[in-house]
């Protein structure tokens, strides 16, 4: 298990890999736990620019299959940004410093994410939940982007990420109102991967991550980022996109074998080249 060194300010993070399961060490599994519970894990800069560099790190070691992140504490995931960093900010404040970068860094994470949601997931809490390729959801879940009643508006991908999500008409409402949306109503509009009970989200998340982490680590990589380019892309690019990878993969060891391993009826051991 390693732990982020806390620097001079204590961290706000928690990372642990292997993550830590019922039956023992969750192998090729990461565990992030966003962890300030007292202020219900409000993200502020400094815990944005760690939970990046952690990313980053994880994403780099080859023994990193799967990252799940989650909150610390029963009543949120996280309750957006800190309210008290960003109302000191200024324009002149935000383009100098542009602490935002980092949103575009998350998402340039090859990794899948996992969000496991327990409680509130508001405002930037939603944009990192979203921001993530799954979301596993406890019954308490409750999604939003409350900005507008802040006296502004989405600000790291809320517009564009819930629209695509859940469509424009929910958002646009979301977002014009304030209004918080349950997990059940979530999941029916897409938004999440499943809903479990609240008790069961962790363990429901690390065995989804566990699944992913079990599969070929380089057709994963090319999976997820086709995915993801359908959000971004047109059809007939994507469509080339995903053509590119899926020729790619076979210079891999593991298409051999994992087409090997089917013909001869014995589970693949993946090399992960
Ligand atoms: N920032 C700072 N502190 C917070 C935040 C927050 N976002 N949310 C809650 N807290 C603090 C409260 O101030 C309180 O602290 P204290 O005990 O010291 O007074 C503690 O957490 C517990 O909260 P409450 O007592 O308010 O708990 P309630 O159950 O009464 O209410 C609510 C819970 C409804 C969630 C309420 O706390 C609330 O409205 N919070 C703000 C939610 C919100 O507006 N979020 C959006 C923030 S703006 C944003 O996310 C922009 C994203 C931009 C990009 C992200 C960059 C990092």
């Amino acid at each position: 298990m390693t732990d982020v060194d806390p620097g001079e300010r204590p961290a706000s993070i928690r990372v642990a890999s292997p993550a830590p399961g019922v039956d023992g060490p969750v192998e090729g599994v990461a565990l992030i736990t966003l962890d300030r519970p007292k202020i219900l894990n409000a993200l502020d800069f400094a815990l944005i620019a760690e939970l990046t560099d952690a990313l980053e790190a994880l994403d780099a070691d080859p023994a990193c299959r799967a990252i799940v992140i989650t909150g610390a504490g029963e009543r949120a995931f996280a309750a957006g940004a800190d309210i008290r960093e960003l109302a000191i900010q200024s324009p002149a404040s935000l383009l100098r410093d542009d602490q935002f970068h980092r949103w575009e860094r998350i998402k340039r994470i090859r990794t899948p994410l996992i969000a496991a949601v327990r409680g509130l997931a508001l405002g930037g809490g939603c944009e990192l939940a979203m921001t993530c390729d799954m979301l596993i959801a406890g019954e308490s879940a409750q999604f939003g982007q409350p900005e507008i009643k802040l006296g502004v508006m989405p600000g790291a991908g809320g517009t564009q990420r819930l629209t695509r999500a859940i469509g424009k008409a929910k958002a646009m409402e979301l977002v014009l109102t304030g209004r918080t949306m349950g997990a059940r109503e979530a999941e029916a509009h897409g938004l999440v991967t499943r809903v479990v009970p609240d008790d069961a989200v962790l363990a429901s998340a690390l065995e989804l991550a566990s699944a992913v982490a079990a599969m070929p680590p380089l057709a994963v990589i090319a999976a997820k980022a086709a995915v993801n380019r359908a959000e971004e892309l047109g059809l007939e690019a994507g469509l080339e996109f995903e053509r590119r990878s899926f020729y790619l993969l076979f210079s891999t060891d593991d298409q051999r074998e994992g087409m090997a391993a089917f013909k001869e009826k014995r589970p693949p051991a993946w090399k992960g080249r």
